[in-house]
């Protein structure tokens, strides 16, 4: 395996010394390691992947000097458009480093979210003509194979990416940020909000362990899936999936479980829920102020007061809970009211280590979520 600290000295040596991008857990060492030793104005971790693009531009046109940027692969759809658009040597020709996470590798055993993404991974670079090598734990001379690739980058002012199989950096773990141990944890609040809620809303939750512990307290309840759409995917738009529904079905709450990453991703989501303002909306954001789920790297969160976003979005309520008396006063009050409505839930980070994964298919769920719902 490859040691984040000379990968990251080795980026350096090639002339890389800007750092963006959104955290994902296969890079999650390397990207830990740029996060404890990277300066604020040399990393900055981006709300999606095409912001992450946008600021290496930024960067090389400020200095002339090359960008990393880091993703999963899932954010390749994220970065496309930049990356067609403004980074292409056909447009404005601005050479940056991709380093993309490679989940759902044909061969290897993952999530159904990813398997597509996985096989089409390559074949996506193909299209878009950027030039690439796939980096595991056993490759010999990766220092070479990144030199040359970097000769590509720079001869030809272009994006190169580098596909960072799995298990390919060793063991990195990222120093200590603060964390207030007295909140909840994020189970634990959505236990709360699980007890609270109707017997028939609607609950559609965002990607990441969000979607995986609502499940597992579905189960100890004994309380059945078919109210739950679980968006293991498609980051930062469970609010609109949440929209989607609550306007065509006025007579169901619809309550999006989303985390601040996600909201963060795709912000503007919040203006068109404001602007809509369908009444049977309400908006959970479970915030760590964090990238939990993929190594707990942080979030813009700490500057952003999701209360005062969301009445500037339209919302018409807006409130802020930690404890669990608050959470549940906050949503006998929000349950209550006409939506659509925000409920900002203050958690800290962590999950459980037992933590598993749905039983059910993304298909099983779909269908059981639209029996309910067309019945
Ligand atoms: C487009 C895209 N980029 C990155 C990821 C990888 N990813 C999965 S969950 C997650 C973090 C989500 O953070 P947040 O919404 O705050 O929820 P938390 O994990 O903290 O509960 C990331 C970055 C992804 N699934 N999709």
């Amino acid at each position: 395996m490859i040691q984040p600290k000379e990968f990251f000295d080795n980026l350096i040596s090639e002339g890389i010394l800007f750092f963006s991008g959104v955290p994902d857990s296969l890079l999650k060492n390397f990207c830990a390691y740029v996060t404890d030793h990277v300066d604020d104005r040399h990393h900055v971790i981006a709300a999606n992947e095409g912001g992450a693009v946008a600021l290496a531009a930024g960067y090389y046109l400020a200095t002339g000097n090359y960008a990393l940027v880091y993703m999963q692969n899932s954010g390749l759809g994220n970065a496309t458009n930049p990356l067609l658009s403004l980074a292409d040597p056909e447009v404005y020709s601005i050479p940056m480093l991709l380093m993309i996470g490679w989940r759902g590798e044909p061969g290897i055993h993952d999530e159904p979210q990813h398997v597509k993404q996985g096989r089409v991974t390559l074949g996506l670079l193909e299209a878009m003509e950027i030039p690439y090598l796939v980096l595991d734990g056993n490759t010999r001379d990766w220092r070479g194979l990144v030199r040359s690739l970097c000769d590509q980058m720079r001869d030809h002012e272009r994006p190169v990416a580098i596909v960072v199989r799995t298990d390919t950096f060793d063991d990195y773990k990222m120093g200590t940020i603060d964390d207030d141990s007295s909140l909840l944890t994020r189970e634990e609040a959505i236990s709360i909000v699980v007890e609270r809620i109707g017997d028939n809303d609607i609950v559609v939750s965002t990607t990441g362990k969000t979607s995986r512990e609502l499940f597992e307290v579905r189960e100890r309840y004994s309380q059945g899936h078919g109210r739950d759409f679980l968006t293991v995917g498609s980051m930062g738009h469970s609010s609109q999936i949440a929209l989607g529904i609550a306007l065509q079905k006025p007579n169901y709450r619809v309550i999006c479980l989303d985390g601040d990453g996600a909201v963060l991703m795709h912000a503007g989501a919040l203006a068109i829920v404001g602007q809509k303002a369908p009444p049977n909306f309400v908006h959970i954001v479970i915030n760590n102020e964090s990238h939990d789920s993929v190594g707990g790297q942080p979030t813009a969160s700490p500057n952003v007061d999701y209360v005062d976003f969301a009445q500037a979005m339209g919302y018409r309520n807006a409130l802020r809970a930690a404890t669990s008396k608050e959470i549940e006063s906050a949503l006998a009050q929000l349950l209550d009211s006409e939506g659509p409505s925000l409920l900002e839930i203050k958690t800290r980070k962590g999950s459980r280590q037992d933590l598993g994964r749905p039983t059910i298919t993304p298909l099983e769920n779909r269908n059981e979520l639209m029996r309910r719902l067309l019945w």
